[in-house]
């Protein structure tokens, strides 16, 4: 049986560790990062390239799990300029707009390669156990040629579509979950300025109804008052405006977006996301 070589593009909080379960998994890997010295931890069982369009020439399977539109701008820019890509799958693992999905997709597919769609809910913690829940659009087909590394990546490999599909869903519980992390923050600062200790107060959320994995990942970063990304606040800044791309006009969306927006003003992009109770506190 012919092996495929899989291709892993993006070594960031969350293509690190991804790319490390597949490695872990035994299959034969290819990784590139722009920033070479996060490819270091590869050298010894898998291939690290120094250009993304090197490694695309010698995968049959290639994972992208990138920034933002820019990122994925860049990087497929270049591998259009390859003569010869037929038969490739590219899965796209980043979240990035629905548009720029579509468009990147309808080329690939010109030059007889496939794409699919498959951003992830989860952020390090569930990256590292290989505890994701993938949704993906896409070729049935496809998704089946790719399933077994995709379960490798997470727990629950979810076909939501067609092509941009896995894009929507992953906008979609995004948003949920800035609604969480907003309503999180004011319901722990509102009972603090009632006199209610914060830890008591987490330990009845998490205790109550209302607590959930979103609100137990928070809990440390709350307590410690220290808030290193595991999901940092601009991406969700980008999710929300990209919702608002897509048409989501509800009125917790110009409530939420004017929260993040002005979180990522006071300078607090790069924290993870529940860091917004520092601007909401103010
Ligand atoms: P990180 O930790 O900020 O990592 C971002 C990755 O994207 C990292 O590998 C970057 O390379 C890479 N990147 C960014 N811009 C470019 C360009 N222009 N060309 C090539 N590579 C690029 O993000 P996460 O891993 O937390 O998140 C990834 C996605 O999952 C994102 O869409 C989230 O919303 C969900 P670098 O190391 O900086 O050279």
């Amino acid at each position: 049986m012919h092996h495929k070589n899989i291709g892993w593009i993006g070594l960031g909080n969350m293509g690190f560790p991804m790319a490390k379960n597949l490695e872990n998994a035994g299959f034969p890997l290819s990784v590139f990062n722009r920033t070479p010295s996060k490819s270091e931890p590869f050298t010894d069982l898998s291939e690290v390239y120094i250009s993304a369009v090197e490694l695309v020439k010698n995968c049959d399977i290639i994972f992208t799990m990138v920034s933002n539109d820019a990122a994925i701008i860049d990087l497929y820019e270049d591998i259009f300029h390859l003569e010869d890509i037929s038969g490739k799958i590219f899965i796209d693992m980043s979240t990035i707009s629905k548009d720029l999905t579509l468009t990147i997709a309808q080329k690939i597919q010109e030059k007889q390669a496939r794409f699919m769609d498959a951003p992830v809910a989860g952020s390090t913690v569930p990256a590292k156990e290989g505890t994701l829940i993938i949704m993906a659009g896409g070729d049935e087909k496809d998704l089946q040629e790719v399933l077994p590394y995709l379960n490798k990546l997470g727990k629950a490999v979810k076909h939501v579509g067609p092509i941009g599909s896995g894009i929507s869903a992953k906008l979609a519980i995004n948003y949920f979950l800035s609604i969480i992390y907003q309503g999180l923050a004011e319901t722990v600062l509102f009972a603090e300025k009632s006199g209610i200790k914060t830890e008591d107060m987490l330990e009845i959320i998490n205790e109550s109804a209302c607590g959930s994995g979103a609100t137990k990942v928070k809990t440390p970063l709350l307590l410690q008052q220290d808030y290193p990304p595991a999901f940092a606040l601009d991406f969700m800044l980008k999710d929300l405006n990209l919702a608002k791309k897509e048409g989501v006009n509800t009125p917790m969306n110009t409530v939420l977006l004017e929260t993040y927006q002005k979180a990522h003003d006071a300078g607090l992009g790069k924290q993870d996301v529940i860091s917004i109770i520092n601007y909401l506190k103010q």
